[in-house]
């Protein structure tokens, strides 16, 4: 038993170190045959440890993501499970901040719904409700997030990608709004680069209503031990397909809500 055990764990190890050093050089891995078949629980023991060596080179943990939240999404990367990643302060840029390029190995921008809880949530405690995610909910926000997979042409199963941190990149968010203000269970999105409308779709997209998605972040969280500090920032899901980001400004308008702006630059410094 301790020998399979430990063989798993280098396992999750060499792909973790594999992933770190690709996101760290923005250098593609392919996985060839000697690249480990983990189990989801496995992909998920090697984010875990992704995050933890962000988090020792001195970023801080500012939130989470969900992933494969629309049907666009699961479409275009073919696969139908949702997922969650976390989100550093490594990878915040402000609203209207710039996105390095150089640093990135072939990245693509999706229009978003972000939430913003204003206390504590435990999300392994047992007791929690959906209900009180929901009244913890202080900010909603258009949102744009940078999502960049390490693995050469963004091709990867459903342990790959989870192991990736659901290829979380980068991401931005607009004017943060009281969430009692604003129905957001179909609003108009529209995702535009360069001044060209780049992707249309619907907040409804995502899973229906955009806080569907909470019940997917409780049992996800709860499964994996994750706490949502007060303040922490959650991307719900796109509401299209994601599009290639290029050099040129990004923005995300959605109808009644808000909007969110990034640009991309060739080189130079990321604004932090
Ligand atoms: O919806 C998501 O943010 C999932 C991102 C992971 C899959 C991808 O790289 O497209
Ligand atoms: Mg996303």
């Amino acid at each position: 038993m301790r020998d399979v055990v430990s063989a798993r764990d280098t396992a999750v190890e060499l792909v973790c170190s594999r992933l770190d050093e690709a996101q760290r050089s923005a250098t593609p891995v392919r996985p060839q045959e000697d690249w480990p078949q983990l189990s989801l629980d496995q992909a998920y023991a090697a984010q875990a440890r992704l995050v933890d060596r962000r988090l020792q080179r001195g970023e801080q943990q500012v939130g989470l993501k969900l992933g494969f939240t629309s049907e666009a999404k699961m479409r275009q990367m073919g696969i139908d499970e949702l997922i969650i990643g976390v989100l550093t302060d490594g990878m915040q840029v402000p609203d209207g901040g710039r996105v390095d390029l150089g640093t990135l190995v072939h990245p693509r921008v999706e229009p978003e719904v972000a939430f913003r809880f204003g206390r504590d949530l435990d999300l392994a405690d047992a007791a929690l409700q959906v209900a009180d995610l929901q009244g913890a909910l202080d900010g909603v926000a258009a949102g744009i997030e940078v999502i960049d997979s390490r693995y050469e042409g963004f091709s990867f199963d459903l342990p790959r990608v989870v192991a990736d941190n659901t290829s979380a990149a980068a991401f931005t968010t607009g004017e943060w709004v009281d969430p009692d203000s604003v129905q957001i269970g179909e609003l108009a999105v529209t995702l535009s680069i360069a001044g060209a409308v780049a992707a249309e779709g619907s907040t409804a997209a995502i899973l229906g209503h955009p806080l569907s998605t909470l019940p997917h972040l409780l049992s996800l969280g709860r499964k994996l031990g994750l706490s949502v500090p007060a303040g922490s920032v959650v991307l719900a899901g796109a509401a299209t397909a994601a599009v290639p980001l290029l050099a040129g400004d990004v923005v995300v308008r959605v109808a009644g809500l808000g909007e969110a702006h990034l640009t991309g630059v060739d080189g130079g410094e990321v604004a932090s």
